[in-house]
């Protein structure tokens, strides 16, 4: 086990390493300004130790799991929901807003029009399971280009349909997986429109990080420079509930 000192002193020391082999968000001042906070430090670790901008393993069709299974919420419970899945969402909006240039409110058809990836991958639950899919969406970098994030934004939300007791879920990932080129919206499952019970019509694919980050029922997308406001201020709904990690890299 590395000590917390040893490891922020490697931190600052490195400072040139962690620069060297990455992105150009890495050289952004807001995105180095995000590693200096305490929370980052598991995330500043990793970073050292792994190439964070690396693919996720990606698997033939032939290892497709036979049926991918549903966990947490299967169908949110609102009356809206229940409508919007009647007419097939053709009246779903997804919100792209925040601290972005351009606020987007873009509907299923016009997502259907942009460029999609597809991509086989493995899900891996903290429960205890895992499961082989395909999806296909649209990946987030578009949309985030289109609206355009502010410099001054660190994190992008995920904000859900389904209610947990009084609160949605909700999700939130740093601008490194944002921007990783597998980190798609999927309307897709298996080459099918994406099932209720999956996430339907929109579910976020982040395939560097457990299940709970892969945010359902996604109807907006939020740009904001602290998790702070959000819910508890732990960045995602089992996060603030359960103590789970906010940086769920694997
Ligand atoms: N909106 C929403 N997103 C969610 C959940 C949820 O209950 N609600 N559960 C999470 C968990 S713990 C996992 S493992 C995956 C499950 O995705 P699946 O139902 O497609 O298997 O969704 C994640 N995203
Ligand atoms: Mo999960």
């Amino acid at each position: 086990m590395i000590s917390r000192r040893a490891l922020v002193g490697f931190g600052a020391s490195a400072g040139g390493l962690l620069l060297s082999g990455c992105d150009r968000l890495t050289a952004s001042p807001s995105f180095r300004e995000a590693l200096q906070g305490g929370e980052a430090l598991s995330m500043r670790a990793q970073r050292l130790l792994t190439d964070r901008g690396a693919l996720a393993p990606e698997f033939d069709a032939a290892q497709r799991s036979p049926v991918f299974r549903a966990n947490g919420t299967r169908r949110p419970a609102s009356a809206d929901y229940a409508a919007h899945a009647a007419n097939g969402f053709a009246d779903w909006r997804l919100r792209v807003d925040g601290l972005v240039a351009r606020p987007l409110r873009v509907s299923m058809a016009q997502i259907g029009t942009m460029p999609a990836r597809t991509q086989i991958t493995r899900h891996d639950c903290v429960e205890g399971w895992s499961a082989i899919g395909q999806w296909t969406g649209v990946p987030l970098k578009l949309l985030l280009d289109q609206a355009g994030v502010r410099p001054a934004a660190r994190y992008i939300v995920f904000h859900c349909a389904d209610d947990y007791g009084p609160v949605r879920y909700y999700e939130s990932i740093d601008l490194v997986d944002a921007f990783h080129p597998q980190t798609i919206l999927a309307w897709g499952l298996n080459g099918r429109r994406l099932p209720v019970e999956n996430g339907a019509p929109l579910r976020l694919r982040v395939e560097r990080m457990l299940g709970y980050k892969h945010a359902k029922y996604v109807e907006r997308v939020e740009a904001v420079a602290s998790l702070a406001a959000i819910g508890g201020g732990q960045g995602g709904y089992w996060e603030d509930s359960n103590d789970y990690e906010w940086y769920a890299g694997i």
